[in-house]
């Protein structure tokens, strides 16, 4: 299983999901704090008040990670720490105090960090004036990104603008699953793709210019579709999927370009009309197509397609017969190489991170206190594997961060969803390695 030395071995948090702290030192609130005090947005009522309290127990945190031996660590920053109300002049000290500590632990123990600035929780003022379906928020995303830059860039050396942006745009404006919790609104989840790519591109000069030498990227969740049979109808409806999935955030930032067919698709279904495609202003696509360093790819599972004539983005995903995570998403080891593949063919891409790759089971303690989480061991070693065929097929694969250092509030599905290495026991705060973690460190020693 052996790969290159200077292989990045490392795992990967976000801050709403782990820190707590939701009202501590200034912050604001965010909109995942406002979303979970809704009715029956989130299981059991959760939210992420006190979460994994790593905005307390950060120093046990790097600690844990050290122990562990990663030599990369991905985090995101919360906007509303750093910018809690909408005067926006000032950043709050405290906010940028934490992460400037933080960083620093990391350094010293030889953990190099990747900065996520945007895993979901913008301020609930940003979202007041309109989020990320309103082109103000442009400005706000590149001040943001200039102001921690300048905080933070003479220690950091990769940058992420966002995560996933297919979920704020589809759970946000579609299935409304997701803050703002708006159900299919096209012309506001087309808004929203916009403006994530755009402020990506936006922000990649100013990053560079008070981060020197460093690397920027974007994390997609990428999703290999399958055609249920070889019917033109599936393998087409399979396309399509790919479309709404996948093409339509790679296209822009490695093309330049909307893929045709899924703009058309949505305008025949009326999902969004003809003036939403005013917001795409004269240099926009250009800008969005500015060099990105490298892609962060989070792979989970695939799809299978199959076509039933089902209207608008509701495409439906046939049932599978093989294992799966407690999330109910198959485990599928190969469309992790499948999706590589068709990266390096496709896109050309000449740097690939796997931001995140991981698995929901909720192992517990046994008697003796021992998480035997094999499932997760076995999930880890199969998608490595097909990591490790990939870059011995050419694909420029240089990092695999397993999704999550730790349990944490999984969105909609609070904290019964456990993606961690390590547990959590949310009543006392105890972080208990499982053995998925051993097993880990083990791997991570041998390479
Ligand atoms: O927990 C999430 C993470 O925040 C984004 N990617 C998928 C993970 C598992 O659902």
């Amino acid at each position: 299983m052996k790969l290159n030395e200077n292989f990045i071995w490392g795992t990967a948090t976000s801050s709403y999901q782990i820190e707590g702290a939701y009202d501590k030192d200034g912050k604001g609130k965010s909109v995942w704090d406002t979303f979970s005090r809704q009715s029956g947005k989130i299981k059991n009522g959760d939210n992420g008040n006190v979460a994994c309290n790593h905005y307390e127990l950060w120093k046990n945190d790097v600690k844990l990670l050290k122990n562990l031996g990663v030599n990369a660590y991905r985090f995101s920053i919360s906007w509303s720490r750093i910018f809690p109300n909408s005067s926006n002049k000032y950043p709050n000290m405290k906010g940028i105090d934490f992460y400037q500590k933080l960083l620093d632990n990391l350094l010293e123990n030889d953990i190099t960090p990747f900065i996520t600035l945007n895993h979901w929780d913008i301020p609930q003022w940003l979202e007041d004036i309109g989020g990320w379906s309103d082109r103000n928020i442009l400005n706000y995303f590149v001040n943001y990104a200039d102001t921690t830059s300048k905080y933070l860039g003479d220690r950091v050396n990769n940058w992420i603008t966002h995560n996933e942006p297919w979920c704020i745009s589809n759970n946000g404006y579609l299935s409304g699953v997701f803050p703002p919790g708006i159900v299919n609104n096209g012309s506001k989840y087309f808004a929203s793709i916009h403006h994530l790519l755009l402020s990506h591109g936006m922000s990649i000069p100013i990053i560079k210019e008070n981060s020197k030498n460093c690397d920027i990227g974007i994390t997609l969740n990428l999703c290999p579709s399958y055609p249920a049979s070889q019917s033109k109808l599936d393998k087409e409806a399979s396309y399509k999927f790919d479309g709404k999935f996948n093409r339509l955030y790679l296209d822009p930032l490695y093309k330049g370009i909307y893929p045709t067919d899924i703009i058309e698709e949505y305008l025949e279904t009326n999902l969004i009309k003809k003036n939403d495609l005013e917001i795409i202003k004269g240099n926009d696509l250009n800008v969005i197509k500015t060099k990105t360093d490298f892609l962060g790819v989070n792979y989970y599972s695939r799809a299978i397609i199959r076509d039933n004539k089902t209207p608008n983005n509701n495409l439906p995903i046939d049932t599978f017969k093989g294992e799966e995570t407690q999330m109910g998403w198959e485990i599928y080891p190969s469309g992790l190489y499948d999706l590589l593949k068709r990266l390096n063919n496709d896109y050309n891409i000449n740097k690939i991170y796997i931001t995140e790759s991981g698995c929901s089971f909720d192992t517990s303690p046994d008697k003796k206190g021992i998480i035997n989480d094999k499932n997760r061991i076995d999930y880890h070693e199969k998608h490595i594997l097909q990591l490790k065929n990939a870059i011995n097929d050419g694909v420029p694969c240089l990092g695999y961060f397993a999704w999550s250092l730790m349990d944490n509030f999984e969105w909609c599905e609070g904290y019964s969803q456990r993606f961690g290495l390590i547990w959590i026991d949310y009543i006392t705060q105890q972080r208990i390695p499982k053995s998925s973690y051993w097993w880990y460190k083990k791997f991570i020693a041998n390479n």
